[in-house]
């Protein structure tokens, strides 16, 4: 499928959403404005991107401790994301879950996850609901290379598998979990081999060329929508950052960081946009004002918003 302008433009400004947002979030964090955890999707934003531009409201994404960039690309609110990393009332959880408990069931976000491979059941059971309920919905699961070796992993891919069911499992193969690298985690080189044991597709495409990406889960999406069963979709990657902020990353081999960071998805998609999509900057330029805007604003939003009331500690927290 030939993405038209508008489309290609469309996806940009979901990466550029996603870099800009969590450029910021990295900065608060290091003025301690940002209390907890914070797991950067830097670098990775082409996969979230190019799924998701695949995606609509009746679909299901569910997303890892490394999520604002999945669930930017699913339409989700910047405001109440910064201010639920900020830990304020008016943020997605009330302040009460923080970076890696975004959810908006309303759109299909079933949720950033803290534990690893946690999504990987709750999308098996949400891609059953779509066949159940005859939707054309389809449920895609984002999770690292760490969590395709769960059991978890082998379990909702297997259950999919023998009941057809209309899901997505792709693996943002980084080469990391946390600082063990994924020679010393696995023996196979394309985790999308896996796919065979199942009798489902497997494909491995450059994460970061986010066409590529776009184009192969496109096709991954369309034969889940038609009845014809789930997938694998491996995306190799890099993560700029270390695991969580404030991790140095030594462990990365710096001529890897050097030959990846070349890789980098948005210059990349940038220079496609100008010179072979023949957009004119100034409509790029104008876009990512608009982001940074918009991304200046969910910081104001966030600050502003006041802290939860400790009388409500305990509310929403168990159900
Ligand atoms: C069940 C479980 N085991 C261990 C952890 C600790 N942990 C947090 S992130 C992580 C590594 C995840 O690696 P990967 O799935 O490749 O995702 P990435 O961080 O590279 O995006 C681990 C082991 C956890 N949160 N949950």
């Amino acid at each position: 499928m030939t993405l038209e302008n508008p489309d290609l433009l469309s996806m940009y400004e979901t990466m550029f959403k996603i870099r800009t947002f969590e450029s910021k979030a990295s900065e608060l964090f290091a003025d301690s404005l940002i209390p907890g955890f914070v797991h950067l999707y830097l670098g990775e934003e082409a996969i979230a991107a190019g799924v998701c531009a695949n995606l609509t409201t009746r679909d299901f994404i569910t997303s890892t401790h490394r999520g604002h960039g999945h669930v930017i690309a699913k339409g989700a609110d910047l405001n109440k994301m910064m201010a639920e990393l900020f830990g304020k009332q008016d943020g997605y959880c009330k302040g009460k879950g923080g970076s890696m408990h975004i959810a908006d069931v309303e759109i299909g976000i079933l949720g950033a996850n803290g534990i690893v491979g946690g999504g990987q059941p709750i999308a098996t059971g949400a891609a059953l609901a779509c066949k159940m309920k005859k939707t054309g919905g389809v449920a895609v699961c984002f999770f690292g290379d760490g969590a395709s070796n769960r059991g978890t992993f082998h379990e909702s891919v297997n259950m999919a598998s023998a009941w057809t069911l209309p899901a997505l499992y792709v693996i943002e193969n980084n080469g990391f979990g946390i600082s063990c690298s994924i020679e010393k985690a696995s023996n196979v080189t394309d985790l999308s081999v896996r796919a065979t044991a199942y009798g489902i597709p497997g494909v491995t495409v450059d994460g970061n060329d986010v066409l590529a990406v776009q184009e192969a889960s496109a096709e991954l999406i369309e034969r889940a929508r038609k009845g014809e069963g789930p997938a694998i979709l491996e995306c190799k990657t890099w993560r700029h950052h270390g695991h969580f902020e404030g991790d140095p990353g030594e462990y990365k081999p710096l001529d890897k960081q050097e030959e990846w960071l070349s890789k980098d998805p948005l210059p990349r998609f940038r220079n496609y946009l100008l010179e072979t999509a023949k957009l004119d900057e100034g409509t790029v330029k104008a876009l990512e004002e608009k982001v940074v805007a918009m991304v200046d604003a969910s910081v104001e939003f966030a600050v502003n918003s006041p802290e939860p009331d400790i009388e409500s500690l305990n509310d929403h927290v168990y159900a």
